[in-house]
């Protein structure tokens, strides 16, 4: 078989973990790879060039009911009366209601610069419980989603078996994401067969309250579990950390660790409210702290502790979880907007002087990012799929910022989209800020919308 000769593409600068390499270039191979990197010749990808961030987190039906539950209810706003309206709302949404979001927010991600998504996702059956007559139509309507919208999917089908850490049963809003552990495991074996370069399939437990002890022991324990990313929403509200010492002795991440081998493999979502020993354990571990700022400021979840994490070399990536916003400019600005606003100091994310806050946090986040979504590694090189963002250098804003000063402008002072091409696995999603399919992907969400309206 002749060997397919790779594609060469050039850039001015080009972001690798050494810092910006001056007219660089890469190879991409006939499956969306990187098979060289090094001096630029071949088709111009632009100016400046960054690699695509992974979003660590989402459950994209969320992304319909954005904005729909900010106003003040009779009894005290929180985190709990914002799950009854979006358990009410996931209630109308079916595969092809599913489909129709994702795909929606799948081209929105793109166009932020996010090239890869983690779906956790537990809205398994029909809204009463009852399977659908194809047991996984609601997780291909995700992959087919991701498949339209040209992102790469990391799906993660969630185990979700009790309605608290008292063991008590799913109330009937919860029914509908319910499995018991033989099911589940026919759930990730038959979804297994969907994996591809573009689509990885891990674990999910939803949280310590949904997954009883003996349930994560059961699946972890699982062939199918050993090898794959694994995914736990942990210690996000001070309710769940108080139920869970009440219940189970420990605070949550102390408990998982005394319970799991917490390594790499791992991404523990949110982890907002840790002691200094649980801070210093997870960094140890090598797992992934699931940062999700916008969606934590705007449940009113906490903030994490940033500085002691990163001064423990923990690792951290980024989620747009509840997409009140998609971008990945916002969470990384919010994440280090939350740790100025509550210490009054200023560039916390950047440990050592002369730091930029931008290029600690950028890089950071596409490691972790890669890590919980079971990929090599989050940088430009060889053997890495091409999954990478051109900046406008036309934009005002960019102009005359140059190799110190251009990630922090990015992150800090864009309010327009600073993304103007993005290409996953070799392939050009979005051109001059315009997707390959963002108008009938919108209007048919447009359609959808207007119906779930009216039910
Ligand atoms: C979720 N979301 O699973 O969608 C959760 C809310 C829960 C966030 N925690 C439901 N942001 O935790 O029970
Ligand atoms: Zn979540």
């Amino acid at each position: 078989m002749a060997a397919v000769i790779p594609t060469p593409y050039a850039a001015d600068r080009l972001w690798t973990p050494q810092g910006w390499l001056r007219d660089g270039g890469v190879q991409v191979d006939d499956r969306g790879m990187i098979v060289g990197l090094g001096a630029g010749e071949g088709e111009r990808l632009g100016h400046w060039v960054l690699p695509g961030m992974p979003n660590l987190h989402s459950h994209a039906f969320q992304r319909a009911m954005a904005g729909l539950a900010e106003r003040k209810g009779k009894t005290d706003d929180s985190f709990w009366t914002w799950r009854e309206t979006m358990y009410a709302f996931a209630a109308t949404v079916g595969p092809d209601e599913l489909q129709a979001i994702a795909a929606q927010l799948y081209v929105e991600m793109l166009k932020s610069g996010y090239t890869q998504v983690c779906e956790f996702h537990y809205l398994h059956h029909q809204p009463d419980g009852t399977p659908y007559a194809q047991p996984e139509a609601m997780s291909l309507a995700l992959i087919e989603a991701a498949r339209e919208a040209g992102i790469a999917l990391t799906l993660l089908p969630v185990l979700y078996m009790s309605g608290g850490f008292d063991g008590r049963a799913l109330a009937p809003r919860q029914r509908r994401f319910g499995h018991d552990v033989p099911a589940y495991l026919r759930l990730l074996q038959a979804l297994r067969a969907h994996e591809s370069d573009r689509v990885r399939v891990g674990i999910a437990l939803h949280s310590l309250r949904a997954v009883p002890e003996e349930a994560m022991r059961q699946v972890l324990a699982d062939d199918l579990a050993k090898t794959c990313p694994v995914h736990i929403h942990i210690a996000e509200q001070i309710g769940e950390v108080q139920d869970c010492l009440a219940t189970r002795g420990a605070r949550p991440v102390e408990w998982l660790f005394d319970h799991a081998d917490v390594d790499s493999r791992w991404t523990l979502v949110h982890a907002t409210h840790l002691s200094a020993k649980e801070t210093g354990q997870l960094a140890r571990s090598g797992a992934v702290a699931g940062l999700c700022p916008t969606t934590e400021a705007n449940l009113g979840d906490g903030l994490f502790p940033l500085a002691d994490y990163l001064d423990a070399s923990g690792t951290l990536g980024i989620g747009s979880d509840s997409h009140i916003s998609v971008s990945p400019v916002e969470e990384l600005r919010w994440l280090e907007y939350g740790q100025r606003l509550s210490t009054r100091h200023r560039n916390i994310a950047s440990r050592r002087q002369g730091d930029s806050v931008g290029e600690t946090l950028w890089p950071a986040a596409l490691r972790g990012g890669a890590l919980a979504s079971g990929l090599p590694i989050g940088e430009l090189r060889e053997a890495t799929r091409a999954d990478l963002i051109v900046l406008d250098d036309r934009a005002p804003l960019l102009a005359a910022r140059d190799e110190a000063s251009v990630i922090d402008s990015f992150l800090f002072a864009g309010n327009v989209p600073l993304v103007r091409d993005v290409m996953v696995g070799g392939a050009w999603m979005v051109r001059d800020f315009v997707h390959r399919d963002e108008d009938r992907i919108a209007a048919r969400y447009r359609t959808v919308m207007e119906r779930l309206a009216q039910r």
